[in-house]
């Protein structure tokens, strides 16, 4: 029995298929989608966060709330949404005592994340340097307390422009943003609203891959079932195989 070729083709087809998916996840021909997962009115939710801005008698501002990230309105050149100026923390943001949200999406769902979008515009003029200057993006896969694994450093600049991030598409249940600077101001740091979106794999790229791990996977068992069938055969070899018969006698069928 002649040994089959099944190892080759499975090393070949593994080759082909990270030959396959390598460029579509390096090429970042993946798109971001056009629902704003973060979107309150979309199930996103602020889980926990550092601060937000207090009044002279410690109660919380609704002008300058946490939730105001999420709420779908923008400050957008002299005009400000009523009692939504954008967040505004308690403290000035440092690398040792940075700013942070954290946010989580409808039904505590795990998403496949590709893109944020920071608009950096509050109430407050940029000149005053209050704005959202550098922020790290941070994922949990497990619980809101983490662990986290960061994404990637982002520089927002100081316009009144929303500004998209894009990043290798990555698993998150909880996204954290930290904001360690701002751009100058010693008294807070402020952004207006987040956004994010989730990572779009064209069906026809998952139909294809899908089909070929189940060909390989076929080509496995294939190779694992010959490979037990061998040795089934060499053990039942040895057990039958007799002794060399004595010199000078002959076996059965002499004619
Ligand atoms: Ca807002």
């Amino acid at each position: 029995m002649t040994r089959p070729s099944v190892p080759g083709s499975a090393v070949i087809s593994l080759i082909t298929i990270v030959a396959i998916v390598l460029p579509i996840y390096a090429a970042e021909p993946i798109a971001a989608g056009a629902t704003n997962i973060a979107a309150a009115e979309n199930g996103g939710h602020i889980v926990a966060f550092s601060s937000q801005a207090l009044d002279e008698n410690g109660r919380v501002m609704p002008e300058w709330q946490v939730t105001n990230l999420i709420d779908g309105k923008h400050v957008v050149g002299n005009y400000t949404p009523a009692e939504s100026y954008g967040w505004s923390s308690q403290s000035a943001p440092s690398e040792e005592n940075p700013e942070w949200i954290i946010i989580g999406f409808a039904e505590e769902r795990t998403r496949l994340l590709r893109r944020i979008v920071i608009d950096p515009q509050t109430d407050d003029p940029s000149f005053i340097g209050r704005w959202v200057r550098w922020f790290q993006l941070q994922v949990s896969t497990t619980t809101r307390d983490g662990p986290y694994k960061t994404v990637g450093s982002f520089l927002v600049d100081n316009r009144s422009v929303q500004q998209a991030f894009d990043f290798m598409p990555v698993e998150a249940r909880y996204v954290r943003i930290l904001v360690t600077t701002n751009h100058g101001s010693d008294k807070c740091v402020e952004m207006g609203e987040v956004a994010i979106y989730e990572a779009i794999v064209a069906d026809s790229v998952i139909d294809d891959l899908i089909i070929r791990l189940e060909n390989l996977l076929g080509e496995l068992k294939r190779y694992r079932d010959f490979q037990l069938y061998q040795q089934e055969q060499q053990s039942l070899e040895a057990a039958t195989t007799k002794p060399e018969p004595p010199a000078g006698t002959t076996g059965a069928g002499g004619d």
